[in-house]
């Protein structure tokens, strides 16, 4: 008996040859074809720049000097990525090139109504990237995870060190980001901030320091992480945002002032200006001189929401008509789990809507 592992060619017959190659035809044609198929379109990804130090620019380039941020144009930006190339089909728009302590209430709208748009008209677009500075990122983004109506990725990402300085993080965050906004797992997961390969709601993100890994959902925990295959998630908001929200940004076109006040021992309640709508309150507890201005300005018709300065109390929520208060005064809205200058936000949008503190808190109790 022949052994057919040292003499592999001993298992064919001669006269099969021809069998033999017709086989192999067989079993090469659909490798060869698909050597030769055209490769599937990538998605997608439109990179919206608004500055920040992923656009900043050092004086002494190649140290951890000052910069100034929001020089760089956002094309230079993902033009310094080409790595992006392999997972989506890139466009890009400036917004605004600027540090993001720049950008006002105004500018949140805008953007929000520039977003609603592409997303309403490029049905072609997967999703789309924000470039943003990182101090004022979870405000901007958490706005526009309350404004924008549409399942697909919106992802906010910037750097803590700028482009020029050393070991800038900015291009790695890009990438991450590229590719969660390309992602089709991503859709229906609201707003989100990529940094440092994480992805954070944008309802929980927040800035706690400069260093990289900055960005934290604190007790939240973050939706998922960007693995060297791909985005992979864990959890998605329960939440209302996106589709599911009822704000309606083409219909405002300017945000009620809301003040942000701090309670704290010996305090004796905040000044506030006639026109001011709405206030929110961080605070664990009011001290006694507190509660007598508190009290007046609900009183005067103006919105009182109340939450933890670290935004991680989750209260119960009365409903009407049960009360949380013993006198006849309008509730005072709780907040949950919601920084404060997150609940800032959505009561601006919620008082767009309603002046009636009973609806507000149906709003906080659902967004
Ligand atoms: N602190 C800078 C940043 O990290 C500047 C800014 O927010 O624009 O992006």
């Amino acid at each position: 008996m022949v052994d057919i592992l040292r003499y592999p060619s001993a298992m064919f017959n001669v006269r099969s040859v021809p069998a033999l190659v017709f086989a192999l035809v067989l079993v090469m044609l659909p490798s060869v074809a698909a050597a030769q198929a055209p490769a599937a379109p990538l998605p997608k990804v439109l990179v919206i720049g608004t500055g920040g130090t992923i656009a900043g620019v050092q004086d002494r380039p190649g140290t951890l000097d000052g910069y100034r941020a929001g020089e760089v144009p956002v094309n230079q930006i993902v033009a310094g990525v080409p790595e992006v190339a392999r997972f989506a089909e890139i466009e890009s728009e400036q917004f605004l090139n600027t540090a993001s302590g720049n950008i006002l209430p105004e500018h949140w709208l805008s953007l929000s109504k520039r977003v609603n748009q592409l997303l309403r008209d490029r049905r072609d677009l997967a999703g789309i990237v924000v470039t943003h500075g990182t101090d004022r990122m979870e405000e901007t983004a958490f706005f526009l995870y309350l404004t924008v109506k549409s399942d697909r990725p919106v992802v906010f990402v910037g750097a803590q060190h700028p482009a020029t300085g050393i070991s800038p993080d900015g291009p790695a965050n890009l990438l991450a980001a590229v590719r969660v906004a390309a992602a089709p797992q991503s859709r229906g997961k609201g707003v989100t901030i990529v940094m440092d390969q994480r992805i954070l709601s944008a309802r929980e993100s927040r800035k706690l320091y400069l260093r990289f890994g900055g960005f934290s959902t604190g007790e939240m925990g973050m939706l998922g992480v960007v693995a060297p295959d791909g985005p992979t998630y864990f959890f998605a908001p329960l939440r209302r945002q996106g589709l599911a929200t009822e704000f309606d940004v083409d219909a405002i076109d300017t945000l009620p002032k809301v003040e942000l006040v701090y309670s704290y021992s010996g305090g004796d309640g905040p000044l506030v200006a006639d026109d001011t709508r709405g206030v929110v309150v961080a605070t664990t507890g009011y001290a006694p001189g507190e509660r007598v201005p508190f009290d007046a300005i609900r009183r005067a018709g103006t919105v009182l929401v109340q939450t933890f300065p670290t935004g991680e109390h989750v209260p119960g929520v009365a409903v009407r008509p049960a009360t949380l208060q013993t006198d006849a005064a309008p509730p005072i809205v709780q907040a949950q789990h919601l920084l404060p200058q997150k609940c800032r936000i959505l009561l601006m949008l919620a008082l767009t809507r309603t002046n009636d503190p009973w609806e507000v808190q149906r709003i906080f109790a659902e967004y």
